[in-house]
């Protein structure tokens, strides 16, 4: 008798359809410039890269329509990339050069164009979230407002008065929470009592689930919540596993060598050339390229200007 073949560690990643896998290898070269700009010092201030969660946005763009506005985080900028592909106003926006999305006054976490609002306050953005869902229940029926939060935000009074309403009113609010085990420095264990699950529940929110870190499998899951939240008009908490690679802002990585490297072997940029070796050498060329050419370009450029 053979032996029995041993379950892969992780189940192989979907192919992605070559725009998708691209826009993820943007959005993490994006980030790793970010922290080599910053080793360089040619950058100051804040950032909170999203190395490792890239693929969330990815998966939910392809859910959203421009009619939807998205409310993202500290950690934005796989959401406004992932909305807007913008890559060149995105960095000149940080570095406060000419060509930035918001004059340089936002930087890194305060952001808005068009129906894309973020903010590095914590819980901030659900009740906003929340009052314009109500708004496009009134004026665009059939528009949602998906507010992108962490597990640590859960401790933010903000969340559940929001929540609270959501249901109450009936509101197209899809919450998306990425849910990486960690807050800053805080395990979540130390910090969250119960499950979101629970705490959804409590209000009457549907919840869904996963760990999975393949764009198409998420995109399946959640398509038919995400119909019913536009079509009911009613909340729902997606609640994504995933893992933050990277430090929680810069050099400030706390967590343990073995936590640290469990993460990175969860990481997608890892997995996915195992099985799709040439599509991910020639778009990871292309999407480093692109980015150095970006960050080459913003550099040489002049200062925002916003105060003239
Ligand atoms: C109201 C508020 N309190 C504290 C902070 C400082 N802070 C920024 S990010 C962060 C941790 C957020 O953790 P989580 O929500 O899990 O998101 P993650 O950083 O893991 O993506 C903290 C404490 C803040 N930005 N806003
Ligand atoms: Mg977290």
């Amino acid at each position: 008798m053979s032996a029995p073949v041993a379950a892969p560690a992780h189940p192989p990643l979907s192919a992605l359809d070559d725009e998708d896998l691209l826009l993820m290898l943007t959005i993490r070269h994006f980030e790793l410039t970010l922290l080599d700009l910053f080793a360089r010092g040619e950058l100051n201030g804040t950032t909170h890269t999203c190395l490792g969660q890239e693929y969330v946005p990815v998966a939910l763009e392809g859910l959203l329509t421009d009619a939807d506005y998205v409310f993202s985080n500290h950690r934005g900028h796989g959401h406004y990339l992932a909305r807007h592909r913008d890559p060149r106003g995105l960095l000149a926006e940080i570095m406060g050069r000419e060509g930035a999305v918001c004059s340089g006054v936002g930087g890194s976490q305060h952001i808005l164009r068009d129906r894309y609002l973020s903010t590095g306050v914590q819980g901030q953005s659900v009740p906003v979230a929340a009052g314009v869902a109500l708004r496009l229940k009134r004026t665009e029926p059939g528009a949602l407002a998906c507010a992108y939060i962490g597990d640590g935000t859960w401790g933010e009074g903000s969340v559940y008065e929001a929540l609270n309403m959501a249901r109450l009113w009936e509101l197209p609010l899809l919450v998306v929470v990425e849910h990486n085990g960690i807050a800053q420095t805080t395990p979540t264990a130390a910090q969250l009592s119960g499950t979101i699950a629970g705490r959804a529940a409590a209000f009457g929110i549907d919840h869904v689930r996963s760990d999975s870190a393949d764009v198409a499998e998420l995109r399946t899951l959640l398509e038919p919540a995400v119909r019913r939240v536009r079509r009911d008009c009613l909340p729902l908490v997606v609640e994504l596993a995933t893992h933050r690679v990277g430090p929680h802002s810069k050099g400030d990585d706390t967590r343990p060598e073995a936590e640290r490297s469990a993460a990175a072997a969860q990481d997608w940029y890892r997995r996915y050339p195992l099985d799709h070796e040439e599509q991910f050498a020639r778009l990871d060329a292309q999407a480093r390229a692109t980015v150095a050419d970006i960050a080459g370009t913003v550099l040489r450029l002049g200062p925002s200007g916003w105060d003239r």
